[in-house]
């Protein structure tokens, strides 16, 4: 920017050149990723409800839901409202299902949420067992 004064007399100033730098946003979208169950036997449906908020408009980049042994596939997400999303997930192996959902903020500031749902294995009914042990003194 240049700024150039004027006295009452008409008189101008030499031209004074200065810089100025606009903070942007740097505050990535904050996501929660919440399905309901989070425990599925195989061929139940979670309902995975995903909130977006930022201080500016964001745009979900991308949603998924991986194991091990499945590999990563993408989920669709529905609009239901301002920021909110739902997506269905169907259990059709056991295992442990990580969900990740990547927000985009116009400044380019991606944020994630991640949470889980588990199919646990049929037949296991065997609770793991917790043993109290005496605590080690030094
Ligand atoms: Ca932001």
């Amino acid at each position: 920017m240049t700024v150039v004064a004027v006295d009452p007399l008409g008189v101008f100033s030499a031209p004074q050149a200065f810089a100025i730098e606009v903070g942007g946003d740097t505050s990535p979208p904050v996501v929660t990723v919440t399905p309901a169950p989070t425990f599925l036997v195989v061929g139940e449906t979670s309902t995975i409800a995903v909130r977006v908020s930022d201080d500016a408009a964001t745009t979900v980049e991308s949603a998924t839901i991986s194991n091990g042994s499945t590999g990563t596939t993408p989920l669709t997400l529905v609009s239901t409202g301002t920021e909110t999303y739902r997506a269905l997930y169907t259990a059709s192996t056991q295992g442990a299902f990580e969900i990740t959902v990547v927000a985009i903020d116009g400044a380019g500031n991606r944020g994630t949420g991640k949470s889980l749902v588990r199919v646990p294995v049929a037949g296991d009914g065997i609770p793991p067992v917790a043993a109290l042990c005496r605590a080690f003194v030094a």
